[in-house]
């Protein structure tokens, strides 16, 4: 079977690996030094596992589409702000990336998360431009990912997957296709549950996060210690806490929520958990404001701005708007990420980064930070603080550790 990928980022390149190993696959996509990339079988991104596939692998890459039996589209579908809704312009120009390379019997699978409805909505009018008609000429079925940044190959084999066609053809095609590589069970329903079912995974995920976050807050003006709260209460074989943090970042939990209420005006709870989550870097600002109270201009240095522990990628991360809030305050702000390579304001390097610091504010949860010896490190500051909004370090000898979640100074 010869099956085109349509966008090479962190689901469609590894999604592509995998089909390559049983069929003929190009992957596509807008970016010419993604595709110089792949065909160097080098990785554009890190993520572990995959670079020793792409090594092995036949697939090829490509800016434009070809004809093929399968079509996946694999793009962004990034977040409109103002008007609090689902951009869909890189599914649209991928469908019509596609029409002129769609032929009868060709399958077309959505894996990108949409609003519900949106599959029939937005892609059927721009493929059959093709002049080919839906479930007559061709099928069409959305299959939404499931993986998560950092154990994506594991979870891409064997999570169990949704499969939910326009038909009963487009239901099968796809579910032939997927058992090719995908180990967990395929559940298979129609495309507007797929849908909404996607949406709802993830906005269970953020609420939870919402309300381990509130937990936190309320811990702190009670005088508990969340983390062993937590410990404790998830003893309770039908509890389980989530952890608090900096706020949600990544490409997928803090957006999808508002993809699934855009078309209604009843939601109360999922909004309330996205002002929660959205709310934490402010919340984080004012304990590091507390902790170096009484310094003229502070200077603060922030350990990583991935948006989660392990992980390269900085999207929608809560450290930047901790960054653009501190600096608001009258903070001077460095930044260290043993793992992120661009972002929005320069890297430095450890020694660089701490050098003359007041303060070390842990944002991101990366293993680097958990090993470091604090104390030594913190020679080389101006004052002897870490605030830590992760939980991720014990206190090792004559600094004074701040935690999220807790006012027990250790
Ligand atoms: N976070 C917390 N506390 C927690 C767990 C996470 O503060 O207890 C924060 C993380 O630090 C991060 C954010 O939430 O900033 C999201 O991280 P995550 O690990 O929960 O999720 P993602 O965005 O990396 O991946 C999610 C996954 N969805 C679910 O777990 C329901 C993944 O399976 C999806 O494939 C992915 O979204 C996606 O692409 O939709």
């Amino acid at each position: 079977m010869k099956v085109c990928v349509i966008g090479l980022g962190y689901i469609g390149l590894p999604t592509a690996l995998l089909l390559s190993q049983k069929n003929e696959v190009v992957g596509v996509d807008i970016k010419k030094d993604v595709v110089d990339c792949i065909n160097k079988k080098q990785m554009p991104f890190e993520e572990p596992g995959l670079q020793e596939i792409l090594r092995a692998s036949t697939i090829r890459a490509s800016q434009t589409p070809e004809v093929s039996d399968a079509f996946i589209i694999c793009v962004p579908t990034p977040f409109d702000r103002e008007v609090r809704m689902a951009d869909l312009r890189f599914v649209k120009s991928a469908a019509e990336a596609i029409v002129p390379w769609l032929r009868k019997g060709s399958l077309v699978v959505l894996e990108s998360t949409v609003s519900p409805g949106a599959s029939c909505k937005v892609l059927v009018p721009i493929l059959e431009r093709s002049g080919l008609k839906v479930k007559k000429d061709f099928y069409l079925s959305h299959c939404p990912e499931r993986a998560i940044p950092g154990n994506t190959l594991h979870e891409m084999i064997n999570n169990d997957r949704i499969v939910g066609g326009v038909d009963e053809t487009s239901t099968k095609l796809t579910v032939q296709l997927y058992s090719g590589f995908v180990k967990g069970k395929i559940y298979t329903t129609d495309i507007t549950t797929a849908e909404f079912v996607k949406l709802m995974e993830n906005t269970y995920r953020d609420i939870n996060i919402a309300l381990a976050n509130e937990f936190a807050i309320i811990a702190e003006d009670t005088g508990i210690d969340i983390w062993e709260a937590i410990a404790l209460a998830n003893k309770h074989p039908r509890v389980n806490i989530l952890r608090p943090g900096p706020g949600v970042g990544g490409h997928c939990i803090a957006v999808d929520p508002w993809f699934l209420t855009e078309n209604s005006t009843k939601c109360k709870l999922i909004n309330t958990a996205r002002e929660i989550n959205d709310s934490m870097p402010a919340y984080i600002l004012h304990k590091v404001s507390e902790t170096v109270k009484g310094i003229p201009t502070p200077r603060i240095t922030v350990f990583g701005v991935a948006y989660k522990g392990n992980v390269d990628d900085s999207r929608e991360t809560p450290a930047l708007k901790f960054i653009k809030l501190a600096e608001k305050e009258g903070f001077e702000v460095r930044i260290y990420d043993p793992r992120v390579r661009h972002f929005e304001y320069p890297l430095l390097g450890l020694d660089e980064a701490v050098k003359g610091t007041d303060c070390i504010v842990i944002i991101t949860d990366h293993d680097e930070f958990k090993h470091l010896d604090y104390d030594k490190l913190l020679d080389a500051a101006r004052g002897r603080n870490v605030v830590d909004t992760r939980n991720i370090i014990a206190k090792q000898g004559r600094f004074n550790l701040v935690r999220l979640g807790s006012t027990h100074h250790r």
